[in-house]
Parts: structure tokens; sequence; C-alpha cells
């Protein structure tokens, strides 16, 4: 899973994700990557990001995991406006095990994998950290 964060307290934001995710039923965070500052992507000028990529192990279905995620993003005060705006918590699921879901909702893997250098790297990491 890629946390994203680049409005408010974006470390707190953070925090708060990996303690709500592994603590999700069925689920534990088995590692993190650090967390890196990154120049936000895409069309629309916004503040820098903090990214972090977590590997969770779920009993949870991918579509059941969306919907914890969604929760969670507002309850950091998360407001949908413009696509790819600034967030005070984005939650995206970028890989499910071997699994691919094409849905209306979820694609897995994520589509923006092929285009982000430092979701490459972070998910590097972890498979370093994954023991
Ligand atoms: N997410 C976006 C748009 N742009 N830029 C950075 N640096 N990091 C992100 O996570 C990000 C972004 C839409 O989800
Ligand atoms: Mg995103
Ligand atoms: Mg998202």
């Amino acid at each position: 899973m890629a946390l994203g964060s680049n409005l408010g307290d974006r470390a707190a934001h953070l925090a708060h994700a990996r303690a709500r995710l592994g603590a999700l039923p069925g689920t534990r965070l088995v590692a993190a990557s650090r967390v890196e500052e990154t120049m936000p992507l895409g069309p629309v000028a916004q503040p820098p990001y903090l990214n972090q990529m977590v590997l969770l192990e779920t009993s949870l279905t991918p579509a059941e995991l969306l919907a914890h995620c969604l929760a969670i993003e507002v309850e950091r005060g998360r407001a949908r406006r413009e696509r790819w705006g600034p967030r005070t918590l984005d939650l995206d699921i970028v890989r499910y095990g071997e699994q691919a879901v094409r849905q209306p909702d979820l694609t897995i893997p994520h589509p923006e994998l092929r285009n982000r250098d430092f979701w490459r790297r972070e998910i590097a990491e972890l498979e370093g950290k994954h023991v």
C-alpha cells in the first residue's frame, strides 16, 4: 500500500494510517519503507508530498481493503475535489500479492506504478526488509 500526504501535518497523517492499517481485521503491518519527501507529480500545482510504502499481510479482499482505506482517508479530513489535487491522506493499493484486479473503482497493480520511481524504490526497500 502506498501512503501519501501533502496537506496539514503530513507525518501525523501517515502515522495514523500505519496504525489503522495494522489494526484492520485479519491484517498485520509487516514492513514499512522510509518516509520520503517527493515533488508533486501531475498537472496541479501543490505542495510537496510525504510518501511511504507499507507491506501488509491481510485476509481482507481487495474490495474490503479499499473500503477501509477510503474510510481512513475520511478520518483524516480527506476531501475529494479535483483529480490529483492536494490531499491530507491518500491510501493506494499498489499491489496485492500476485493478484490482478480490474474493477471500475480499483485497478491492481496500480496503473501509476510504472510512472513513479519513488514507489518502485520504496517497494525494493520493503522487499529487502521482508523476511
Ligand atoms: N499522488 C497523486 C498526484 N501526485 N505526487 C507525489 N509526489 N506523490 C503522490 O503520492 C502523488 C503525487 C495522486 O494520487
Ligand atoms: Mg494516489
Ligand atoms: Mg488514491
